[in-house]
């Protein structure tokens, strides 16, 4: 009952496509944004399989990006995080894809799917690299996507509970709590 309550309450704010929806329906500490929880592990510096783990301790999954919205969403709030905490040099998100499967090949580890959508900013850095196997988004390119080396401690977790989506985009329920 409460997800139908939160369900209506997010399509009916829709309007606002960047600041996080006030609902409810998240924990204590997850941002919402169409339906989907988000949670910004900025703690301590893990790599990407590390960042993995993090996610799915939390009851979640490292994220998965869908659409232009959520990536602008997503980026929008990285920036926002360096105000004072984090040094957006330095500073790096792990994002949930990889191509260490096949070269060039992205996919998201939490539905063994090929990406749908990428970053504007990451078709032109492409290249297939075997060092640079995850995806990131680094504060240093301010926050575009790029290919980075999985082993390294460089980076911090973005953590979703997802909403799934019917072939229009539209939300039809919460998955996780
Ligand atoms: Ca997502
Ligand atoms: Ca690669």
């Amino acid at each position: 009952m409460l997800y139908v309550f939160c369900l209506v309450f997010v399509l009916v704010t829709n309007i606002d496509l960047i600041e996080p929806s006030t609902t409810t329906c998240c924990k204590d500490g997850w941002l919402a944004y169409k339906g989907s929880c988000y949670m910004f592990y900025d703690e301590n510096k893990v790599d990407w399989m590390e960042a993995v783990r993090y996610c799915k301790l939390h009851g979640s999954e490292i994220v998965v990006i869908e659409s232009r919205l959520e990536n602008i969403f997503l980026k929008y709030y990285a920036r926002k995080l360096f105000n004072g905490k984090l040094t957006k040099n330095t500073t790096l998100f792990w994002l949930g894809a990889s191509d260490s499967d096949i070269e060039g090949i992205w996919k998201w580890i939490v539905t063994d799917e090929e990406l749908t959508y990428f970053d504007p900013n990451f078709m032109g850095d492409k290249t297939p690299d075997n060092h640079k196997d995850c995806l990131a988004m680094p504060g240093s390119y301010d926050f575009d996507w790029r290919d980075v080396p999985c082993t390294e401690r460089l980076g911090y977790a973005i953590c979703e509970i997802r909403a799934s989506t019917d072939n229009n985009g539209t939300q039809i329920q919460i998955v996780g709590r």
